[in-house]
């Protein structure tokens, strides 16, 4: 917060140039405090996705990665099963944790974007081991999400903020998105049998057609709607890529992802927030499979 470094731009990669024009400022402030600029809201509104440069310096990011190898080692913190060594509800896991998810920094970012008001939806930590095949298919967030047995559930602005721990890069696996698709509803998917985040877009065909890669340098950010196609490959480095993972609604939301639900800023007018507003993991909506839930 209190390292302030000047930089420029901050995309690397051929295709991440598409970023790089979307992100780069004249200069920039690593770790400060500050709102979407008009232009990087504009990028949102349009393409469901913007890469925010310089949102935290390098060694708060090493932090969290010791922590993250800390918690690891501790029992019942790796997801295991299909998603080994991801960390669910992190925020609920760690101090360390929880403060990042409530950063100053990122809540300022998302005001413009969620509201009224702000609330955590969930939290998570997804690696991408170093020579894993480990891929994340073509997804939405919404498909996970949004519960349509419960309406209570249904959110116009939740999105999430994508902290890579390290820079990610085409090589390491780095998030692909489809400019523009957060206007399209949730497309119709399907189940995979492999891979993460397995409720898999019927469009892969389009989707890898209009794909643009992020390539995020470390301290920059994407932030992204939940309705936005996106996915990851695989990391063909030797070393781990681990993104912290944020998902935020607004405020006048009840519910999140089961317990994992935080009021941050209620919403203006909002009645007070109540105790604890737990809600049921509900089965997912295809063929009753919940491995994939997400809670
Ligand atoms: O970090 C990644 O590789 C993608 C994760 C993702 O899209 C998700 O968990 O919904």
């Amino acid at each position: 917060m209190t390292n302030v470094t000047t930089i420029t731009g901050t995309a690397v990669g051929t295709a991440g140039r598409t970023a790089e024009r979307r992100t780069a400022q004249a200069a920039v402030r690593v770790g400060a405090l500050r709102k979407l600029s008009a232009d990087e809201l504009a990028a949102y509104e349009r393409d469901g996705y913007v890469v925010v440069p310089g949102v935290f310096p390098p060694e708060e990011l090493e932090e969290i990665d010791r922590e993250i190898d800390r918690l690891l080692d501790e029992p019942g913190n790796d997801a295991g099963g299909i998603h080994p060594t991801w960390i669910f509800k992190i925020h609920q896991k760690s101090e360390m944790a929880a403060r990042f998810a409530e950063d100053a920094r990122l809540v300022a970012l998302v005001a413009d974007v969620v509201r009224p008001g702000l609330a955590i939806h969930s939290t998570k930590l997804v690696p991408k081991p170093p020579r894993s095949n480990d891929v994340c298919h073509w997804h939405q967030d919404e498909a996970f999400y949004f519960r349509p047995d419960d309406p209570e559930t249904f959110s116009r602005t939740r999105m999430s903020v994508w902290v890579p721990l390290h820079s990610a890069h085409e090589q390491n696996g780095c998030l692909w998105v489809v400019p523009g698709s957060h206007k399209w509803g949730i497309d119709p998917y399907h189940m995979a049998d492999t891979g993460q985040c397995r409720k898999v877009i019927d469009r892969e065909a389009y989707a890898n057609e209009h794909a643009i890669p992020l390539p995020v340098a470390a301290g920059s950010v994407v932030l992204f709607s939940a309705w936005t196609w996106h996915h990851s490959k695989n990391n063909a480095t030797d070393t781990v890529r681990r993104a912290f993972i944020v998902s935020y609604q607004e405020g006048t939301l009840r519910k999140g992802a089961g317990e994992q639900w935080k009021l941050l800023v209620a919403a203006p007018g909002a009645p007070p927030s109540p105790a604890s507003p737990v809600s049921p993991s509900q089965p997912s909506p295809v063929s009753g499979r919940t491995d994939t839930s997400y809670d």
